[in-house]
Order: C-alpha cells, then sequence, then structure tokens
C-alpha cells in the first residue's frame, strides 16, 4: 500500500469514532450564529452544540492575556471554541471604563480572529444586584451590540452573579431593562442570565421564565465547594426543560483558591459532556491561586508548555481538549514544589 492509501483508509477508519463520541468543535465559521431550541444551544442549522472553554479574569487586572498568541494556542491546540471575557462592572463604574472598553473590544476582535464564540461578561460581583449599575450596563450593551451587530461570534452575560438579598424577581425587572436594547441591534443573539445566590438557584427560574427567545439561564460551580444539592439542582432544571449555561466554573473552593477536588469534577464535567451543556472554566491567569491555569510569572506572550501550567491548568487543558473527564490523570495533591512557591511569595 502507498502512504496516500495508508492516509485514507486511516481517515475511513477514524471517522465513525468522532461522529460516535460527537468530539466535533463547533466554530462561527461553520457554525455559524447559535440559538436556542428546545432547551439546547444549538448552531444556526438547529445542531446541537458545546462549547468549552475559559474565562480571563478581570481584564484590567490581567490585560497582557489578552493577546493573538495566546488566543491563537487555546483555539488550535486546547481545542476551545469559546472564551469568555470577564469585565468587572465595579471597576467599569468605578473610573475606568476606557481601559476596560479598549480591552473588551480587543478581545473580541482576537477571539474572531481565533474562530472562537465570544461571552461578553457584565461581571457584578459586589455590586450584588444587577439594578445598581443598569445604567451603565444598558449603555455599554447599546454600544457594543451597535458596534458588532453583524458578528455571530457574540454571546451576552448580562449580569454575573447576581447576590445578597438580589432575588429572581430583581432580576427579572433588570431583564426587562437590559434585553430590549440588546434585541434591537442584535434580535437573535443568544443571552445568558446570572440566577439568584451567585447563580446557584435555577428553581426561581423554572416558575418564572423569561418571556424572551433565545435566552439561557447560569449557573456555577466549583468542584472543591459544591457537591449533591448544586448538582441536583442543575439535573433537576435540565431535566425540566430549562436551557444551562455554565459561565464559569473551577476545581478549586469557590473562593477560587485552596483545594482541588478532581473527583467532584470528573462527576460534573461528565454531566455537562453526556448533556452538552457549555462552560468555561476559571481563569486564565497566573495569579496565585489554585485556580489559575498558568504558574506564576507565566509569560502570556510565550509559547504554553507543560511546565507553565498549574495541576488545576493541566486538568483543564485535557478536559477542554476533549478528554474523559473519568480518564485524566489527577495529581494526588498539590505538588511540592506549588506549595514551596506558595510559600516563597
Ligand atoms: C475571584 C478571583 C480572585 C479575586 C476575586 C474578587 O479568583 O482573584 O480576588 O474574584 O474579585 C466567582 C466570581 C469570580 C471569582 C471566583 C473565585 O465570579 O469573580 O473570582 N468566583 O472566587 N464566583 C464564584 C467563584
Amino acid at each position: 500500500m502507498n502512504a496516500a492509501l495508508i492516509a485514507a483508509v486511516l481517515l475511513l477508519v477514524s471517522l465513525p469514532v468522532f461522529a460516535e463520541t460527537g468530539s466535533e468543535t463547533a466554530r462561527p465559521s461553520v457554525n455559524g450564529k447559535l440559538q436556542v431550541v428546545d432547551g439546547q444551544l444549538s448552531d444556526a442549522s438547529g445542531k446541537a452544540v458545546q462549547l468549552r472553554g475559559v474565562s480571563t479574569h478581570g481584564l484590567t487586572w490581567f490585560p497582557e492575556y489578552i493577546n493573538a498568541h495566546l488566543f491563537g494556542q487555546l483555539s488550535d491546540d486546547w481545542d476551545c471554541n469559546m472564551i469568555r471575557l470577564a469585565m468587572y462592572s465595579e471597576v467599569y463604574c468605578g473610573g475606568e471604563k476606557e481601559e476596560n472598553l479598549a480591552l473588551m473590544r480587543q478581545g473580541i476582535g482576537l477571539a474572531v480572529e481565533a474562530d472562537m464564540y465570544v461571552l461578553v461578561d457584565w461581571h457584578i460581583l459586589n455590586d450584588a444586584d444587577p439594578n445598581e449599575n443598569a445604567g451603565e450596563a444598558i449603555a455599554f450593551f447599546e454600544s457594543i451590540t451597535a458596534e458588532y451587530s453583524d458578528c455571530p461570534n457574540l454571546i451576552f452575560e448580562i449580569c454575573n452573579e447576581p447576590n445578597g438579598s438580589t432575588d429572581w424577581g430583581d432580576v427579572l425587572a433588570y431583564c426587562d431593562r437590559v434585553i430590549p436594547v440588546i434585541r434591537r441591534n442584535m434580535p437573535d443573539a443568544v443571552i445568558v442570565v446570572g440566577t439568584p445566590d451567585y447563580d446557584r438557584n435555577l428553581g426561581d427560574c423554572l416558575l418564572r421564565p423569561l418571556p424572551y427567545n433565545n435566552v439561557m439561564y447560569v449557573l456555577h460551580f466549583y468542584t472543591a465547594s459544591h457537591h449533591e444539592s448544586l448538582f441536583e439542582e442543575l439535573n433537576a432544571a435540565v431535566d425540566a426543560g430549562l436551557p444551562v449555561f455554565i459561565s464559569e466554573c473551577g476545581i478549586s473552593e469557590a473562593s477560587g483558591d485552596g483545594d482541588l477536588d478532581f473527583q467532584w469534577a470528573a462527576k460534573w464535567f461528565s454531566c455537562l459532556n453526556e448533556k452538552r451543556i457549555s462552560y468555561a472554566v476559571w481563569s486564565l491567569s497566573d495569579k496565585e491561586e489554585s485556580s489559575a491555569i498558568f504558574r506564576h510569572g507565566f509569560d502570556p506572550h510565550g509559547d504554553i508548555g507543560d511546565t507553565d501550567l498549574t495541576p488545576a491548568g493541566r486538568w483543564v487543558r485535557e478536559l477542554i481538549r476533549g478528554g474523559d473527564p473519568e480518564k485524566i490523570t489527577a495529581p494526588a495533591a498539590r505538588s511540592r514544589q506549588d506549595k514551596a512557591e506558595k510559600v516563597r511569595t
């Protein structure tokens, strides 16, 4: 057999494997504009898709991470088909609007170049109720949707994590102000909406769903903190037909630091893969906290080598590349080197 024939036979043998595992990665250039069909995120033709990617840390805290070489590696080498751009509303509204806007625009442009979907995140956190800065949010979404109205890559996350005393009624009121603004410029864009208690309460959304098409409800989990009850919250909501989107999750504790829990990570991500639920993992940074993907001191303009990754980063890369969550090798505990690094700094 000559080489070309061998290659053709190998290709034929491998095709059914791809079809069976559904490991093909949806891309904006191929799959086009997204929509929600029967509770499932789907492509322009109505085919179910799962987006897998990472979330930046606060844009202005890690601005160097918004660069073409890094985004290119995430897309090509990690197989990310989505990136989330986390723009802290408190920082934006607190006087750093221009810096944030510039990084947001740059990030969107680079995501488009790298053929990834991009989640535009209005990252409320200490501003616990999205209504607090709703005026700024409306102006922001109005200008971004006017600017990118023809771009199929964009998904809008209109409030990161409502918390404190904010209830679903408050979020609904905010949605009624913001969603029509987005819809004027982009009538079909997918919009994902934060839920009360730091995106951990889907029950009220089931009782009072939003009166808009192409919206999804957000749940966030951190595998070293969130186990049975939140896992059940997700499963019950999805089984009841609610479109759920995991715009942020981690394999650390909810603080973004502390222990990693790979066993619960396997359970959570197996469930997401099985149900084709999209997710972005926190965070694309080298901050000295266990959820960071990169070791402290990583040069974000350089090539990503294995030793640049933290234990979380190594696991997450295999996950996004399509590894079976139950089979990805997990380090037994934080390595001595990690602990030493932590003590030194
Ligand atoms: C955390 C960061 C941490 C930062 C803190 C406050 O990891 O470095 O000091 O925010 O800005 C969330 C939030 C996300 C948190 C993350 C981890 O959406 O902003 O980032 N987390 O605590 N929800 C649950 C966990």
